[in-house]
C-alpha cells in the first residue's frame, strides 16, 4: 500500500501540500523525516518521538547491516518491532554511508567493495544485496543504491558516476519483489551540472518510480548553488509523486526546498547538534553551554511549547551540559526536533493557506537569516 496525493500546490512558489499512505500509516508533506540511523533515533525513546509529533523516520541499511546484522533484525521481525516504532520507516540504502563512512572503497559495475568503518573487514554491498537488507527490514519506503559523488568533482567522473547510478537503479527495480509493503524510490544524481542532473532526472521518471529522492546536494556546496540545481531538478519530475531531498534539515535549507517543490527531508543537524548543546530557537541557534545563561531561568524558546521548553530552564540544560549529564542531551534533542517538526507543520498551514512565502519572510526575519 502506498499512496500520494497531492492536495495542492502554492499559488507563489513550487510549495506543495500532500499526504502519503503507508501500510504503516499517512504523512503529511512538507515532513521532516528525524534520522535514526542505528535502530534509534538518538536519546528518543518511539513514545516521545510520536508525542514531538513524528510522522515517519529514517533509518540506514549500511548501519544496521554492519550492527546488529540482518539476521538479528529478521528474527526479531523486522526493524518495526525490533525498535518498537509502529509509525513509517524510511531507509537509506547504503548508497551514501559506504561513500563517506567506510575504508578502502572500491567502486565496480557489480556493487561497492569496501571495508567496515568499525572493524576493518571486508565488505560488499551491490544494488541488489543492499534491495535485500531493506526487504529484510522491512521499511515502508526504500531507497535505491546509488553514488552520491562528492563535491567538487570534475563533468566526467559525474556523467560515468550518474550514469552508473542510472543502471543500478534498474537493476534494483528488476530485484525488489516485496512491492505491496515497500515502495521504492529512484535516486536523481548528477552533482552540480544541469546537462547531466537533466539526463538522471528523466531516465530515473522513465523507470516509473513511485517517488523520487534527489541525491548528490548539500555535500558543502554554496546553498545558492543547491537552490538552482534542486529548482532546476524538480521541473522535471513528475506533480504526482513525491519528491525527497536527502540530508537537508537545518531551517533555511527546509524553506528553501520546501520553496522549490520538495515534500520530504531528512538530516542528523537538529539531534546531532542538540548533543553538542546547540540549540535551534525563533531568533537563531544558541550555544546553551555559554556562560550568558547562567542564570537564565527562562526557557529556550518562549514560543515552544515542547516538553523541555514547557518544564526546564537555560540555566538549568547549561548545568547539566557543564556537567556531562545525559539528560541535557535528551532535554535539547526533544526541543529540536520538536522546533523543526513544529516549523514544518506551520509551513504546511502556510501552503493551505496561500501565505508560505510572508511565513517564510517572517521566520527568516526573526531567525536572522539573510
Ligand atoms: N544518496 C543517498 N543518501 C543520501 C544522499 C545521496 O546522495 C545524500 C546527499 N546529501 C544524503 N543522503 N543514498
Ligand atoms: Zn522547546
Amino acid at each position: 500500500m502506498f499512496k500520494f496525493e497531492l492536495l495542492k500546490t502554492a499559488k507563489d512558489s513550487k510549495a506543495r501540500l500532500g499526504k502519503i499512505t503507508t501500510n504503516h500509516g499517512e504523512i503529511e508533506t512538507p515532513i521532516f523525516m528525524p534520522v535514526g540511523t542505528r535502530a534509534t533515533v538518538k536519546t528518543m525513546t518511539p513514545d516521545e518521538l510520536k508525542e514531538i509529533g513524528s510522522q515517519i523516520i529514517l533509518s540506514n541499511t549500511y548501519h544496521l547491516f554492519l550492527r546488529p546484522g540482518t539476521e538479528i533484525i529478521e528474527k526479531a521481525g523486522g526493524l518495526h518491532k525490533f525498535m518498537n516504532w509502529d509509525k513509517p520507516i524510511l531507509t537509506d540504502s547504503g548508497g551514501f554511508q559506504v561513500f563517506s563512512l567506510s575504508d578502502n572503497r572500491k567502486i565496480t559495475e557489480e556493487g561497492v567493495h569496501f571495508r567496515s568503518h568499525i572493524d576493518g573487514s571486508k565488505m560488499f554491498i551491490s544494488p541488489e544485496k543492499s534491495i535485500d537488507i531493506q526487504n529484510i527490514l522491512g521499511s515502508d519506503i526504500i531507497m535505491a543504491f546509488d553514488e552520491c559523488a562528492p563535491y567538487p568533482v570534475s563533468h566526467e567522473y559525474i556523467d560515468n558516476s550518474m550514469r552508473r547510478t542510472l543502471r543500478w537503479a534498474e537493476r534494483c527495480k528488476v530485484h525488489h519483489k516485496n512491492t505491496d509493503n515497500q515502495t521504492l524510490f529512484g535516486i536523481i544524481q548528477g552533482g552540480m551540472y544541469k546537462d547531466l542532473r537533466e539526463i538522471s532526472a528523466r531516465e530515473m521518471v522513465d523507470m516509473d518510480f513511485k517517488g523520487y529522492s534527489i541525491g548528490g546536494l548539500s555535500v558543502g556546496e554554496p546553498i545558492d548553488l543547491m537552490n538552482d540545481i534542486l529548482d532546476f531538478t524538480t521541473d522535471f519530475m513528475p506533480e504526482s509523486k513525491p519528491r525527497y531531498l536527502m540530508g537537508v534539515g537545518s531551517p533555511d535549507y527546509l524553506f528553501e526546498a520546501v520553496e522549490r517543490g520538495v515534500d520530504m527531508a531528512d538530516c542528523v543537524l537538529p539531534t546531532r547538534i542538540a548533543r553538542n548543546g546547540t540549540v535551534l530557537t525563533h531568533n537563531g541557534k544558541i550555544a546553551i553551554k555559554n556562560a550568558l545563561y547562567k542564570e537564565d531561568f527562562s526557557a529556550l524558546d518562549k514560543e515552544c511549547d515542547c516538553y523541555t521548553c514547557r518544564n526546564f530552564s537555560k540555566a538549568y540544560i547549561r548545568h547539566l551540559f557543564n556537567v556531562d549529564e545525559i539528560l541535557g542531551m535528551r532535554l535539547a534533542t526533544i526541543h529540536n526536533l520538536y522546533f523543526l517538526l513544529d516549523m514544518m507543520k506551520n509551513i504546511r498551514e502556510s501552503i493551505r493557506g496561500d501565505y508560505f512565502l510572508e511565513y517564510k519572510d517572517d521566520f527568516y526575519k526573526k531567525y536572522g537569516y539573510k
